[in-house]
């Protein structure tokens, strides 16, 4: 390690110094510092545009100027001053921009000119928008089937975009819809709509201010969700509970100060947030929750023979729901031995959550990927509803079901219809309103499209943002699948891998991003995304595009759409020179959008509305539905191990403080301590040393999925950390080479990010096997970017 790289403990609370300094690291990072404090001002403000970081939404009485940390470097990273533009591609060779690290790929810069890949140049040259959208059009046309493309979204797209999208490939004729929700929440969405007949969380922000106690599940919110902390805060400091189940103490949820709070910084100190924190095993958290669930069935049966009130919400229960006594029988069926030795808790600490869990009138349950990235990720989450049906918790105030949302509008993108199994009623408001018959076969995932490419049964991928081939796993695989595509495309504001993994013709279109000013025929448009307590809002972007040759999403859509379709079924053209219209097609044809541009002349937006928090259950029974899942026997799969190999650890990968998914801001993870490199894997101390090694070595870690192929990342720095016994954790996407394409959760085919059987060996740096040179070094190899110090 280099006196640059370095791990080190880190005490100072989350927030506070710590988030300025990073912040004005990436501000002098962007060359552009002065302009950015002016957009940042503006930053999810009436009038402003929509943070492009996370899904958290505002209170809608704050008027205030909020921002956040990772909100900060997000808009920064958007509004960089440096360009990636013709002169760049010319000077690399595609690949020998291959050879560079993530990192470096996207701190080139913004992409200013559509490009299309010259296989015999191994350069990307520039080409013209119209030349572009033919080229597409003329892939398109000449399939076989409209199945054999794939129509990729990230969760960044607007909802004019969104919609436009989805319409356009209906029209032309498929339901291959892979998202990043695939990879994210979907576990969330499928749990509740089975039981509570909707996908999405039932809480408002309000709720958080009056709930008694928030459950905070397998959620890093000091990182990913930092403007969350707020109403946490807020909460312990009016006597509410906060409880986090996490198998790492996250920096972030031990003890925060607010950056723009000051006073209370100049104290650097802060009171103790009052949490009480729990550290399941990975994949533990549905066996915690039945346990509580056999706490608070014991205590209900004492109170009902003892005469006392009961436990359970008997009259909820009764009026609202199907299902208890299935339920109960399963409850009483799991033994306490599998509990516990699932869970990784011992059975007292479940029954101070039980009780925690019962002191409190009113509770809200959030979670993110710790929940959702698992094979039993469908049950567990039903487990957290069973949870809150038995006390009433679901559709009164102060209490709730709520994943919190990844991408700022990744929820609002399957509201519009991005949806590989789209609902019928929206397939037949599509078909009424637009006049043609709309494809009603199931599409593929995330891990369908590559499967499908793999076998090269599709042959062209148009990517919508992200960064599809970081983003997903088994990266060897995945590589080799786009590669075998005839088109790849990518509508993107940076740089990134994916754009150099082409297929035989590959085109790179560059898009304005949230932060910009989006001039269409009609004039400065406005576009609106949803976040995760349904609050819809529009966005206008506030500086001038990075570069004039710049197209929004949606204009670029209609492009595509225009040059495959021609005007059906709409007059494309029409459409985009006033976003309003595009609105008006969703209020014609999506619920809760009637009135769409008069109601977001409201500031703050509306509120799309969501039955079950009006105890309206949208489900076959009518009723919220328990469910009566048995645990997993076991959460190792070891069907799919080689015979008698047993693994060393579990690995979960998650996202360091200086990232936003694929994109790295920089290589610090402040919170963990560590400083200047990224490929890490946290071990508990006597692992470390019961599997023979010391910590600061470098090893490999080697996937233990027994299908012929070999899965290894190399060099990874083993650091002593305070992590459960057997488990690991280190970062994606360096990790994804790890993760078998088929390692997803049942039903939801969701990678199971958080659940790899890993081995440990000795570095072999000389066989970078599956890694690739792409993941050899997490140190810029070129530039030295302004954001790493
Ligand atoms: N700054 C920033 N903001 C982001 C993102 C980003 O990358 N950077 N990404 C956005 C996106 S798309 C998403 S989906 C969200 C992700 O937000 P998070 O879900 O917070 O992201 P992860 O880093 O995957 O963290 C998962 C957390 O779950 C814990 N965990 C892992 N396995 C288990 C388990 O089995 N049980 C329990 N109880 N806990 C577990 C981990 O220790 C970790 O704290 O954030 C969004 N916001
Ligand atoms: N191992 C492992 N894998 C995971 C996860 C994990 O926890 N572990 N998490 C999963 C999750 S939760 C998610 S959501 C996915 C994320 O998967 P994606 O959404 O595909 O990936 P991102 O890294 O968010 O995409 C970053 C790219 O988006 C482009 N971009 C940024 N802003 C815009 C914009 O405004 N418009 C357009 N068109 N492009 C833009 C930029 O080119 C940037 O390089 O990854 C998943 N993969
Ligand atoms: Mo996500």
């Amino acid at each position: 390690m280099s006196q640059k790289e370095h791990i080190r403990d880190y005490n100072a609370p989350a927030g506070g110094w710590g988030a300025l300094k990073s912040v004005t690291k990436s501000w002098l990072g962007s060359e552009n510092a002065f302009r950015n404090l002016r957009t940042m001002l503006k930053t999810n403000q009436n009038g402003g545009f929509d943070c492009p970081g996370c899904a958290w939404g505002e209170s809608p009485e704050n008027g205030m100027v909020n921002f956040c940390e990772n909100g900060a470097k997000a808009v920064n990273w958007e509004a960089t001053g440096r360009l990636v533009d013709p002169d760049f591609f010319a000077k690399y060779s595609v690949s020998e921009l291959a050879n560079q690290t993530d990192y470096w790929l996207e701190y080139q810069g913004r992409l200013t000119h559509p490009m299309r890949y010259n296989a015999e140049t191994d350069r990307y040259v520039e080409t013209s928008w119209e030349e572009a959208y033919a080229l597409i059009a003329q892939h398109l046309n000449n399939l076989d089937s409209p199945d054999q493309a794939e129509f990729y979204t990230s969760g960044r797209a607007s909802n004019e975009a969104a919609f436009i999208y989805q319409l356009f490939v209906r029209a032309f004729g498929t339901n291959n819809f892979p998202d990043c929700s695939n990879m994210c929440h979907e576990a969330s969405g499928l749990g509740m709509s089975e039981t509570i007949g909707v996908g999405k969380g039932t809480v408002v922000f309000k709720d958080l201010e009056e709930a008694d106690a928030i459950f905070v599940i397998g959620q890093n919110p000091g990182t990913n969700h930092p403007r969350m902390l707020d109403p946490l805060r807020e909460a312990v400091k009016r006597g509410a509970q906060v409880i986090c189940l996490n198998p790492l103490k996250e920096r972030g949820l031990e003890r925060f100060q607010h950056p723009q709070h000051p006073i209370e910084m100049l104290r650097n100190g802060s009171e103790p947030t009052n949490t009480a924190y729990f550290r399941p095993a990975l994949g533990g958290d549905m066996a915690v929750f039945r346990g509580m669930a056999k706490f608070l069935l014991n205590w209900d049966r004492e109170a009902r023979e003892n005469g006392e009130p009961a436990v359970f919400d008997h009259a909820f229960i009764n009026k609202h729901t199907t299902g208890l006594d299935a339920y109960l029988n399963a409850v009483d069926a799991t033994s306490w031995g599998h509990i516990v030795e699932q869970s990784g808790l011992t059975i007292e600490e479940i029954e101070v959550l039980a009780r925690m869990y019962r002191r409190a009138d009113k509770v809200v349950m959030c979670w993110a990927m710790g929940l959702t990235q698992h094979r039993h990720s469908v049950p567990t989450i039903q487990e957290v509803v069973n949870l809150q049906l038995l006390r009433g918790n679901v559709g009164k105030p102060g209490a709730g079901l709520s994943p919190v949302r990844g991408h700022s509008n990744v929820q609002g993108d399957r509201t519009m219809g991005i949806n590989e199994h789209p609902p019928k009623a929206l397939l037949d408001a599509l078909e009424k309103r637009f006049k043609f018959s709309v494809p009603r076969e199931h599409g593929h995932n995330s891990v369908q499209a590559i499967q499908a490419m793999e076998e090269q049964r599709s042959k062209v991928f148009i990517g919508l943002g992200g960064n599809f081939a970081q983003a997903t796993p088994d990266t060897t695989r995945t590589h080799r699948a786009l590669r075998s595509c005839e088109l790849t495309v990518h509508i993107a504001t940076k740089l990134n891998r994916s754009h150099l993994v082409t297929g035989r013709d590959a085109l790179i279109l560059p898009c304005l991003g949230r932060t910009e000013i989006d001039m269409q025929a009609e004039g400065p448009q406005g576009v609106t995304v949803e976040d995760t307590f349904s609050m819809v809002h529009i966005s206008y972007g506030q500086l001038k595009p990075r570069s004039p040759m710049l197209r929004s999403e949606t204009a670029i859509l209609a492009g595509i759409a225009k040059a495959t379709l021609g005007n059906h079924p709409i007059d494309w053209d029409w459409a985009i020179a006033d976003y309003s219209r595009i609105r008006d097609l969703i209020a014609e044809t999506i619920p809760g959008f009637d009135n769409f541009n008069e109601k977001l002349k409201h500031p703050g937006g509306f509120h799309l509305g969501n039955a079950a928090a009006n105890r309206i259950w949208n489900t076959p029974s009518g009723k919220a539905q328990f469910s009566a899942a048995a645990l997993p026997t076991q959460l190792v799969n070891e069907g799919v191990l080689k015979k008698g190999d047993k693994p060393d650890l579990i690995l979960q990968t998650m996202r360091s403080h200086d990232q936003y998914n694929t994109t790295l801001y920089g290589l610090d993870d402040r919170y963990r301590g560590v400083f200047g490199l990224r490929e890490v894997v946290f071990v508990n101390e006597e692992d470390i040393r019961r599997l023979g090694f010391e910590p600061g070595e470098k090893v490999d870690l080697v996937s233990l999925w027994d299908d012929g192929r070999e899965r290894r990342v190399s060099d990874f720095v083993l650091v002593a950390y305070d992590i459960p016994a057997g488990q690991a954790a280190a970062y994606y996407p360096e990790t994804n080479p790890l993760v078998p394409l088929e390692s997803y959760g049942d039903r939801t085919f969701t990678p199971t990010s958080k659940f790899i059987a890993i081995k440990i060996e000795k570095a072999k740096p000389s066989q970078t096997i599956l890694t690739t040179a792409t993941f050899e070094t997490a140190t810029p190899t070129k530039a030295e970017p302004g954001t790493a110090a």
